[in-house]
């Protein structure tokens, strides 16, 4: 028995081997893609400039490209990548709503011989990693996003708060690393407290809805960490409903740069946020480029972020989206 265990796990281990010595399926050099790009939900202004973004490519990259809208379903998402597998597209471009339910679609595309380029989230590094399982994540660093928000409230707060947190959608790769930014970086201020931290699904309603809720076991709340602005307007709403003032009695900080927050923060309401660009037309054409020419694509191509507070949002008001 214990023989065979041995055998069947070293057989086991022989497989991985093969499997990862294939390498990553090739994409050949062509003017023409057909290129699948399988969207999360179409809930908030970053979705909707990201999509648009890609459109955008699709156009100037003459890529054929095929569309789906997962309506804030990892399984519709998984269902839609295999519909793309089967339409035989030639690259699929994937932002995973959470990090590990879209891992088997990743792995099932590189078994089909598409190459995957995720964009935006990412998946769970310790189950599926780039180079091996799909070509690259093309994205934002998440926990430097979260440690940007916190350095700013600190110095607002003079390092004195009570803050509620609203996470994005759980299990999303921008809500654990946008936690873990600003948590350890508050952490380290004795003067500053997260009382709640409970996720309102990066959408504006729900971001509401939790404030409103949290509001009533933390009246005394002075901060609101959002891991999104369309939480942070939310919450906003909610403040003002509970008879506080925003940008006086309880200072907003957020991420993602939309028009309403840059809005926000001009009309004194919103304290300030760290931009988070859903631009990624442009750049995925151009990493599809290098990758069909052979070249060595990194692990990680970073896109980098603004900030935006009452200094510079009024004159960057053109950035918003
Ligand atoms: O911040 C949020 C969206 O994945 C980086 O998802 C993205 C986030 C973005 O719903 O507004």
């Amino acid at each position: 028995m214990r023989t065979f265990r041995i055998g069947a796990v070293a057989l086991a281990a022989g497989f991985a081997i093969a499997a990862s010595a294939q390498g990553l399926p090739k994409l050949a050099e062509k003017s023409h893609y057909k290129v699948g790009f399988a969207q999360t939900e179409s809930n908030n202004p970053w979705r909707i400039a990201e999509t648009q973004s890609l459109k955008d490519a699709a156009r100037t990259c003459n890529w054929d490209l095929v569309y789906s809208d997962a309506a804030g379903s990892a399984a519709k998402q998984v269902a839609d990548v295999e519909s793309m597998i089967a339409q035989k597209v030639d690259v699929i471009v994937l932002a995973p709503r959470e990090e590990k339910p879209l891992i088997p679609a990743v792995m099932k595309a590189k078994k089909a011989g598409i190459p995957v380029i995720l964009i935006d989230r990412n998946v769970d590094q310790k189950v599926a990693s780039a180079g091996r399982d799909y070509v690259t994540f093309i994205g934002s660093d998440f926990i430097d996003q979260g440690r940007r928000a916190a350095e700013w409230l600190i110095k607002a707060t003079n390092g004195k708060a009570t803050i509620v947190e609203l996470e994005g959608t759980t299990g999303s790769s921008p809500a654990n690393d946008r936690k873990k930014g600003f948590d350890d970086a508050v952490k380290k201020q004795p003067g500053m407290k997260i009382v709640a931290s409970q996720s309102g699904d990066f959408a504006r309603d729900k971001g509401r809805q939790v404030m409103q809720t949290l509001l009533q076991a933390h009246p005394d709340v002075t901060a609101v960490y959002a891991h999104n602005d369309e939480m942070a307007i939310g919450a906003i709403a909610a403040l003002e409903a509970a008879g506080k003032k925003p940008g006086q009695d309880v200072i907003v900080v957020s991420i993602d740069g939309t028009r309403d927050a840059l809005q926000a923060i001009a009309a004194g309401k919103m304290g300030a946020t760290v931009q988070s660009s859903p631009f990624f037309g442009p750049v995925t054409c151009a990493t599809m480029k290098r990758y069909a020419k052979g070249e060595k694509i990194e692990p990680w191509v970073k896109v980098s972020d603004k900030f935006y507070d009452k200094s510079n949002a009024q004159a960057n008001m053109a950035d918003g989206y």
